[in-house]
């Protein structure tokens, strides 16, 4: 009998990887990756196909945290107006919008150290449970939380949450001050313990070196289960942020990292993330090609641009790419909460 698209899936997963073997399938050379990593995509993915996501800020700017990226931080002059938490019917409204443009998913992001408790929390719950209800995938990313929020979030409906690793261990304190490596795996920790599906990736062009990059996937690919999905960004460098003149990124960095993403985690969505803006549509078909199946659409991120629905649009009949259909978490090929209790 012929194995199924969705039976070859269940096999081959590692969790073991050591930084050589990354750095071995990193730097080969690069046709020779894309292919492997090609290979790997349609082993485990539909080709041509991509989920889109939207994005949403329900609360802007004025973060205690100091990430030297990020425009929302308290630390930095962007001048960029804040704004209170959104009204739950808002944002519902939103994610109706974004269905309507074929979202499958709806991001939810705030500029927060950690979820807070009490009226606010409560009001994320009624998003959560009002976007769940329209039968997307809901994701949420709110800074730390505790396992008592996770877990409420859980009974909401929450398909997954965001908590970038962003670098390596060795390069995170030249990037953030104010929190450590080990407070955001504790937190995955408990987004898991909750049986909530992890989205767990980083940004490059922050000045990081190669091993850097390596020193991510490696934290990445030997969480056990690997995070369901995996967003790749492209530093946007924001005017008034300790790293507004860091230089241009080649390109090929984000493919080659995509690539070898795709490698380590088969089964796992790799979101081409923030930095669409900023590439060619050369660069962003290599991405897909080196096994990016995801990526953010709508005109904005959080706080900055992203392509426009119509150069979207264009790009997708340009490379004969179709949006994914249904959410990723009911293909049943483990990119979906199922992965967490069978891996
Ligand atoms: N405050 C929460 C946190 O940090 O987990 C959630 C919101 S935060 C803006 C979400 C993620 O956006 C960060 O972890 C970081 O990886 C990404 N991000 C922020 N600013 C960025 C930028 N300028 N370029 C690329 N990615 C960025
Ligand atoms: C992720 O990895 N990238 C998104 C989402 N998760 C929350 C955020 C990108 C932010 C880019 C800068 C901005 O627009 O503020
Ligand atoms: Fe705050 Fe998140 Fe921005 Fe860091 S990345 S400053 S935690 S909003």
């Amino acid at each position: 009998m012929s194995t199924t698209f969705f039976e070859k899936t269940t096999t081959g997963l590692r969790y073991d990887w050591t930084r050589e073997e990354i750095r071995g399938i990193y730097q080969q050379p690069l046709l020779d990756l894309l292919h492997q990593a090609q290979q790997t995509h349609r082993a485990h993915h539909p080709p041509n196909r991509i989920q889109t996501c939207w994005l949403v800020s329900i609360k802007t700017g004025a973060c205690p945290e100091d990430c030297g990226y990020c425009p929302q931080s308290a630390h930095h002059n962007t001048g960029l107006p804040r704004q209170e938490l959104m009204d739950p019917q808002e944002t519902i409204a939103q994610a109706r919008r974004a269905k309507a443009n074929g979202a499958t998913r709806f991001c939810m992001g705030a500029a927060w150290r950690q979820a807070p408790e009490g009226r606010e929390f409560e009001a994320v719950l009624e998003m959560v449970r009002g976007v769940a209800a329209l039968e997307m995938e809901v994701c949420c990313t709110l800074g730390m939380l505790t396992e008592n929020q996770a877990q409420r979030l859980k009974e909401a409906g929450l398909t997954a949450y965001n908590h970038n690793l962003d670098t390596s261990p060795e390069f995170y304190g030249n990037i953030i001050t104010t929190r450590v490596y080990e407070d955001r795996l504790r937190t995955l920790d408990s987004v898991r313990r909750a049986g909530i599906t992890v989205c767990s990736g980083g940004i490059l062009g922050m000045g990081e070196k190669e091993e850097d990059r390596i020193g991510l996937l490696e934290q990445l690919a030997t969480l056990r289960p690997h995070p369901e999905s995996v967003p790749v960004n492209m530093l946007v460098r924001v005017e008034g942020t300790p790293l507004a003149s860091q230089p241009d990124l080649d390109p090929l960095v984000m493919v080659r990292t995509i690539a070898t993403a795709r490698i380590l985690m088969p089964r796992s969505m790799v979101r081409l993330a923030a930095g669409r803006k900023q590439m060619t549509r050369e660069a962003s078909a290599l991405c897909f090609l080196a096994g990016a199946n995801s990526i953010f659409v709508g005109e904005r991120l959080l706080t900055t641009p992203n392509p426009l629905p119509d150069e979207d649009q264009m790009l997708f009949r340009d490379l004969g790419l179709e949006p994914l259909e249904e959410p990723a978490t009911r293909r049943g090929d483990g990119a979906g909460p199922a992965a967490a209790h069978g891996e």
